[in-house]
């Protein structure tokens, strides 16, 4: 798909964010971020796969390289759609993150969402929830550290 990330780890090479993350969940120490109930479970992947199949593949740049002139209406249309879904979602399974209290794989896809939705300019302010998530996450270190801006190969001129 000539897309990142891939991750060369232990002799295999993965793709695929979601299976990236379970992989290192379930080989590398650390809290879990799946959660052991399968209730919250289900509901870290409901999260997980609402963003990552349901969201972000439909503002991808492949996909608005194609739409053309409208390519931020386009974005924000599905962005915001999906949002709708995800504020109501999240007003049901939060806590001080995303299911409960424990940070899990649904908080690390929804991060880089709001994200891409402030780069086109999608309006948080509608999702108060998602919006609080937001900030309680991005106060984080590591999430910090994973920021794009902060990347060793990130270009001089995004840079922090
Ligand atoms: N389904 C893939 C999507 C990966 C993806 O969309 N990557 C983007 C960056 S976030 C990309 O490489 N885009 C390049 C392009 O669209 O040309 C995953 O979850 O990892």
């Amino acid at each position: 798909m000539q897309q990142v990330p891939a991750l060369e780890i232990d002799g295999i090479t993965l793709s695929q964010s979601l299976a990236v993350i379970q992989y290192i969940d379930e080989t590398r120490p650390g809290p879990l971020l799946l959660p052991a109930d399968p209730k919250k479970r289900a509901q870290v992947r409901m999260i997980s796969d609402l963003i990552a199949s349901g969201i972000q593949p439909l503002q991808n740049l492949y996909v608005i390289q194609k739409i053309g002139a409208e390519k931020v209406q386009w974005a924000q249309h599905f962005i915001d759609r999906g949002f709708q879904a995800l504020e109501a979602i999240l007003k049901q399974t939060a806590g001080k993150y995303c299911v409960g209290d424990e940070i899990s794989m649904a908080d690390i896809c929804l991060v880089p969402q709001v994200y891409n939705a402030e780069r086109f300019k999608v309006d948080v302010e509608q999702y108060p929830t998602i919006k609080r998530l937001n900030q309680t996450l991005t106060e984080i270190e590591a999430f910090k550290l994973s920021h794009p801006s902060c990347q060793p190969d990130t270009p001089p001129d995004l840079r922090a």
